[in-house]
Order: C-alpha cells, then sequence, then structure tokens
C-alpha cells in the first residue's frame, strides 16, 4: 500500500497558528489536502508539505480512557501529580513537570511549540532547544473518519482525537508518561498517559482564560535519542 504524509502549517503575522498532519492513501489525498487547507480559521502564510512513506507500522490502540472533574485547577493537578506516581513517576519530578507548565514551559515565556523531555530520574530538562522542545509527528489514525465519528458520539471532542494518537504514538515511542494541556484559553481539559494507567482526562487543568499550556513527556535518559528519532521519523497509523 502507497501512502503519503500531508502536512501543514499555517502563520498570521508571522506567528504560529495551526498545524496538523494526515497520512493517508493516494486517492484520499486531495481530500486530506482540502480539509487541512480549510483547517486554519485566517493566516497569510501556509505550507502544506506531501510526502510519500517509506516504512511504517500499524499499531493496535490499546489504553483504557477515563475522565474525572475537579472543583478546582488546583485539585485537578494534585490528581494529575497523583496518576503519574501510579505510573511509577517520582512525586518531586511529577510536581516539576506541573509547575513548569503552569508558568509557561518556554524559558522565553509563553509556550512551546513541542515537549518538555523530562528525565523520569531527576526532573531535569533533557530537550536540546527549551523554546521549541520535541514535536511528535509522523502518526495518524488508520480510519479517521471512523475513529472521529465514534469518539465524538461517545461524548469526546475532536481535540479528544488528536491527543489520542498522539500520546499513543509517544508511549510506543518510549515515553513512560505524558503531562498535557492546551495553550487554548478556552480549553481547560488536559490528560495524563501512561501504559498503566491509560489516557486519564482531567478537568479543569487550568482556569478559564489561561493562555499557557504544554506537554512534558517523561523519558529514561539513556533511552533519548531512540524516542527523539522515533517521535520525528517513524510512521506510525493508529488503529482503534
Ligand atoms: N508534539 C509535541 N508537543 C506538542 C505538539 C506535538 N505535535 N503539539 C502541541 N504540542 C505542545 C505545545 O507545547 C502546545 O503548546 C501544547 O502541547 C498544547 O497543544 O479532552 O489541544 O494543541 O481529551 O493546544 C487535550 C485533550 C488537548 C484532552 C490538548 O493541546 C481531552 C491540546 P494543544
Ligand atoms: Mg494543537
Ligand atoms: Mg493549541
Amino acid at each position: 500500500m502507497d501512502l503519503f504524509s500531508v502536512r501543514m502549517r499555517a502563520q498570521k503575522n508571522g506567528k504560529h497558528v495551526s498545524g496538523a498532519e494526515r497520512i493517508v492513501k493516494k486517492e484520499e489525498l486531495e481530500t486530506a489536502v482540502k480539509e487541512l487547507l480549510n483547517r486554519p480559521k485566517e493566516f497569510d502564510f501556509m505550507n502544506v508539505k506531501v510526502e510519500k512513506v517509506k516504512d511504517f507500522e500499524v499499531v493496535k490502540f490499546n489504553l483504557k480512557i477515563s475522565t474525572y472533574s475537579f472543583k478546582s485547577p488546583e485539585e485537578a493537578r494534585e490528581f494529575a501529580v497523583k496518576k503519574l506516581t501510579q505510573e511509577g513517576i517520582k512525586e518531586e519530578v511529577a510536581k516539576k513537570a506541573v509547575e513548569i507548565l503552569s508558568k509557561g514551559a518556554n524559558p522565553k515565556g509563553g509556550n512551546m511549540r513541542g515537549a518538555v523531555l523530562m528525565d523520569i530520574e531527576t526532573g531535569e530538562r533533557l530537550e536540546e532547544d527549551k523554546e521549541r522542545g520535541v514535536r511528535t509527528i509522523h502518526f495518524d489514525w488508520k480510519d479517521r473518519k471512523k475513529v472521529t465519528e465514534k469518539l465524538l458520539k461517545e461524548g469526546y471532542t475532536l481535540r479528544t482525537v488528536d491527543a489520542l494518537a498522539l500520546t499513543f504514538k509517544n508511549l510506543f515511542c518510549g515515553v513512560v508518561a505524558e503531562l498535557c494541556w492546551s495553550d487554548d484559553p478556552d480549553y481547560v481539559t488536559g490528560y495524563v498517559s501512561g501504559k498503566e494507567i491509560g489516557y486519564v482526562r482531567i478537568t479543569p487543568l487550568k482556569e478559564k482564560g489561561d493562555p499557557l499550556g504544554g506537554r512534558v513527556y517523561f523519558v529514561s535518559r539513556k533511552e533519548l535519542s531512540e524516542i527523539i528519532e522515533c517521535l520525528t521519523q517513524k510512521v506510525v497509523l493508529i488503529e482503534l
């Protein structure tokens, strides 16, 4: 089967506003390009890159999904730390991750484009470029349409659809656990994930109106280069 990766990134006034990827068969290319073209509401620059996929792996999604609601971000963040410790992350390391995201993970202020890589032993940040971080790319649902219909019907959101696939690729690549909440000021549900705990949706991980968000990938330092290579190079199609 010939597959193509279609990646889109759009900017407005020099600022990133939207980005997404689809991995599709040749006959679905036109639809995918159109869909991505229409994704950003406004933009003044767009780059659409189409590449033939050389190697790919199909993996079966096998995380349980759960949702927990709290009265405040403080309680929700405490719960996130507790779940991360159930995945084997030390409490002080998990707390440090929450603190980094809550202050804005970019050392220059605000958000990063990609994720923080955090040493599970020491809590040190291991990503080389701390403004950009590491971006997980080259993953998609094998049957995105079917998965989207199913998850929306079950009450999940389009963000869940994308985040589930992203975090599943992360865990497949050797990331031990992940902490995430959105940079969208209106989207306050985030998650922690891991092979044991599954995909744990937690709301509200921040106050409404807060523009800060990000991702922390907990990794073992000795696997760092393999993990980064997998996250950025390996093409993974996920079957629900
Ligand atoms: N790879 C690594 N990090 C990324 C990527 C990527 N491909 N895309 C985004 N990030 C980082 C970046 O720092 C963003 O600022 C941050 O994550 C948040 O990104 O209801 O929408 O796209 O099931 O705003 C969770 C869904 C949604 C919870 C998270 O994140 C649910 C979301 P956003
Ligand atoms: Mg996004
Ligand atoms: Mg966002």
